[in-house]
């Protein structure tokens, strides 16, 4: 059930030694990025002046808006040609964020996935479908090459086409799926639909968005799987940040990869024991783009007491985030990228509203937005024209399909205060 007993199981003593050596390496290795030199540097932070592991509280934190300043290659710590893979993820704005990958990074991520799958009992006779995006989304890939490490046989099915994706694990025998919770439902639901009671199955790996016990007892017994959670984020490689082990009760994050704390959004101050925040992370193994106090907005708390499985700390499910990203079909939205859409397109207004919805187990996002009378002639075929050059842009921007309802102008709110022009209908967890 280990893939590297020695450093899953570490002693304290020995863990925090490890991870002072890596953190002061990592300072180093940040060094070599403009944006934390001048960071570090305004904050009088060496490598050497970093003694205890409380004194990473002196660095400040970094956020993904800081990202942006470096887009596309800003924040590689290593020569270009050192870089083997870029993956993206959505930025706050137009542009996504870009993150890079030494062959060692690929090599440690890759352990790391291996790490977890092992730790939830797959292995080698493990027949493996990928149910998730392989292009620039690292759920793709991240899970393909640590099943590979692990000698797993991996089916790299990727999205779409449920019918075929049943009809694959019916006659390759498949025993373990990792896809998003919502699509897991979604299959589920086909399944039962084609009367296929998908026999073979024992594993299910599910992450990339927020999900429930219920969601988890509803798979369980559709599926007939045994239902783990996954978390990570492109930002600290993908996949394989934090993963749930057999006792199902909190996620197990890799002490020795990933230095962690819980900070109050509002003030930045570490919370107290047992209480939830935002969850900050200092990646101790990433070469070619080193982060420090990454803050991932994701809201959870750290469970200390121990698990049965001999691992070290955990954090509790992800119950929600400190900003206003949205997790739609496991894609992250920022109401301000679909504003900075909108804003280039003349044919309608400023003012939207978004809502969300989850239909037959899957989200879907609906935009509305007002349109500009100068050019709209008052024929149907107009609106046609612009409900699908509107949809096209979001659908281009966003990579998440779009349903976009043309209002009158001046019909939508306005608001005084702060805006909330997102409307989640989706049941609440
Ligand atoms: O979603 C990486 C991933 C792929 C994780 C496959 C698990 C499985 P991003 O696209 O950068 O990376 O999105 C990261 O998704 O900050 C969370 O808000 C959310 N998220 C990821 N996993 C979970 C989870 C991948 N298990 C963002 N529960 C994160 C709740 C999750 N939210």
């Amino acid at each position: 059930m280990f893939w590297d007993k020695k450093i899953e199981t570490l002693k304290t003593d020995d863990l925090q030694a490890l991870q002072l050596k890596r953190l002061k390496k990592t300072i180093s290795q940040a060094q070599k990025v403009g944006f934390f030199k001048k960071r570090l540097s305004d904050a009088g932070i060496t490598a050497s002046s970093i003694k205890t592991l409380d004194d990473i509280q002196k660095i400040p934190f970094t956020k993904k808006q800081d990202l942006r300043e470096g887009y596309p290659f800003g924040f590689f710590a290593v020569p270009l040609k050192e870089i083997v893979r870029i993956h993206t993820t959505s930025g706050t704005t137009g542009k996504p964020t870009v993150v890079g990958y030494t062959k060692k990074d690929l090599d440690v991520w890759a352990d790391l996935i291996a790490r977890n799958m092992t730790m939830v009992g797959v292995g080698k006779e493990d027949i493996f479908q990928n149910m998730v995006n392989y292009g620039m989304f690292t759920g793709g890939l991240g899970f393909h090459y640590g099943a590979e490490k692990i000698g797993m046989t991996v089916i790299p099915s990727a999205t779409g086409n449920t019918k075929r994706q049943i009809e694959m694990i019916r006659d390759f025998g498949v025993t373990t799926i990792h896809c998003t919770p919502s699509y897991a439902m979604h299959l589920s639901e086909v399944a039962e639909e084609m009367g296929e009671s998908l026999d073979s199955l024992k594993t299910g790996i599910f992450g990339a968005e927020p999900w429930s016990e219920s969601v988890r007892h509803s798979l369980e017994k559709r599926l007939g799987v045994t239902a783990f959670d996954s978390y990570g984020l492109s930002e600290l490689f993908g996949p394989g940040v934090a993963f749930e082990c057999k006792e199902r009760n909190g996620l197990h994050i890799w002490h020795d990869s990933y230095l962690v704390e819980i900070i109050d959004p509002n003030t930045g101050e570490r919370v107290s024991d047992g209480e939830r925040g935002e969850l900050v992370v200092t990646p101790l193994v990433k070469e070619a783009m080193p982060l420090l106090r990454y803050r991932t907005g994701d809201v959870t708390m750290l469970i200390e007491d121990g698990c049965l499985c001999k691992r070290a700390q955990k954090i509790a499910r992800i119950t929600g985030r400190s900003d206003d990203m949205l997790v739609i079909r496991g894609i992250n939205v920022f109401p301000s990228q679909i504003e900075h859409v909108l804003l280039k397109i003349p044919e309608v207004g400023n003012q939207f509203m978004v809502y969300i919805d989850r239909i037959n187990y899957l989200d879907e996002m609906t935009v509305e937005v007002e349109i500009n009378r100068d050019f709209f002639s008052g024929e149907l075929t107009d609106l046609a024209k612009i409900q699908k050059k509107v949809g096209k842009e979001l659908r281009d921007s966003l990579e998440l399909r779009t349903t976009v309802r043309l209002v009158e102008p001046g019909s939508l709110p306005r608001f005084e205060g702060k805006a909330k022009r997102v409307i989640d209908r989706r049941e609440v967890i």
